[in-house]
């Protein structure tokens, strides 16, 4: 058994899979190329997937044909990897909060306050940096995924049953955190009683009051109902969003360099349209929220720079703890991400926190 293998059978509790290729073109029939996301249809990720389908099978002419997986019908995030490694399916998104268990350095994304409050900057360097993609793609590739893109699907904000300002406002709060490890250690400085636990069991958790409250992007509390079980929103500012999207070595090396080079070059051209795409779905369900619950209007909290800079105080640890969990190459990994967040704010001049 492989490494990885050996590791996702006992962080899922899964039996060990056998490599399996995409279903090959018999006759005319177009091969399938499968796409689990981590979020439901309607969501940013579904966007991001649905406009790759549409791409890639405008330009193979009929000779692909993508089906796209949302949350649900392929099990937790957990599973989804597992049947990204295993070629059940060929792409897939992979987000940090949970990818974290498997790739430790990847919790990068995962640290408050450390990448760009210019969401412009940050688009840049997932987008531009060679470096950066480069330690990513040889991280993925230990555990058999290959790196392709990683990008913002917008600013984190707290839905919690109490109005919380300050890390003092955090205690006895139990609040949901994806399953990584930092993101427990992150919370716990802040005072609150993190609760790792997956996606879908969130909503029925915080209904049950097992939970008090939780943090995700507007469009996921929107569309995921979270603003339904919620009496604050709490635009904190510490944190963007960040998924990663990979692909199967087995896949990848299968294709033909055409076939290759149009993969990259779609996931190239997708990091523009994501950007839009979240930045408005962000705004929009908003305002659907507020049609909901009006209450919510009046009950949402935008943090002011006092009450920002004592959780800023208490997130200095994090980087500490980060490198704690992913060792040498995670610090390496993270004094780059410092250097070209910076680089790309002096290129481009760096501008408002757009949450
Ligand atoms: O909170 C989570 O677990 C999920 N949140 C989002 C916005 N996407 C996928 C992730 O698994």
């Amino acid at each position: 058994m492989r490494p990885l293998t050996a590791c996702l059978v006992l962080l899922l509790g899964l039996c060990a899979c056998a490599p399996q290729a995409a279903a090959p073109a018999d006759g005319d029939a177009p091969v399938v190329w499968r796409f689990a996301i981590e979020e439901t249809a309607g969501s940013v990720q579904d966007a991001y997937a649905q406009r790759f389908k549409q791409l890639i099978e405008e330009r193979a002419g009929g000779r692909v044909k993508v089906i796209v997986y949302p949350y649900g019908t392929l099990g937790t995030s957990d599973h989804i990897t597992e049947q990204l490694y295993c070629n059940t399916i060929q792409f897939a998104t992979a987000s940090p909060g949970h990818l974290g268990k498997l790739i430790p350095e990847v919790q990068v994304f995962l640290l408050h306050y450390a990448l760009s409050s210019d969401e412009q900057v940050n688009k840049h360097v997932l987008q531009r940096s060679e470096p950066l993609r480069k330690a990513l793609r040889e991280l993925y590739a230990e555990k058999d995924l290959v790196y392709l893109s990683a990008f913002s699907e917008g600013w984190m904000v707290w839905t919690t049953r109490k109005a919380v300002r300050t890390p003092a406002d955090f205690a006895g709060v139990k609040m949901r955190v994806m399953t990584s490890p930092l993101l427990l250690a992150a919370y716990k400085s802040y005072g609150a009683s993190p609760t790792p636990m997956p996606y879908s069991e969130v909503y029925s958790g915080l209904q049950l009051r097992m939970i008090d409250g939780q943090v995700n992007p507007i469009f996921a509390i929107q569309e995921m109902s979270f603003y339904e079980v919620t009496d604050y929103l709490v635009f904190p500012g510490h944190a963007q969003f960040f998924t990663t999207v990979a692909t199967n070595p087995a896949f990848l090396d299968s294709l033909s360099a055409a076939d290759r080079a149009m993969v990259e070059q779609v996931i190239d051209e997708l990091h523009d349209d994501i950007f839009t795409i979240q930045r408005d779905f962000n705004r929009e369900r908003l305002e659907l929220i507020y049609k909901k619950r009006p209450k919510l209007r009046e009950q949402t909290l935008r943090l002011n720079a006092a009450e920002r800079a004592q959780f800023a105080e208490r997130a200095r640890a994090q980087r500490a703890k980060y490198v704690e969990l992913a060792g040498p190459r995670g610090k390496a990994l993270l004094e780059l991400l410092d250097r070209e967040i910076a680089a790309a704010a002096r290129e481009l001049g760096e501008g408002d926190a757009g949450d």
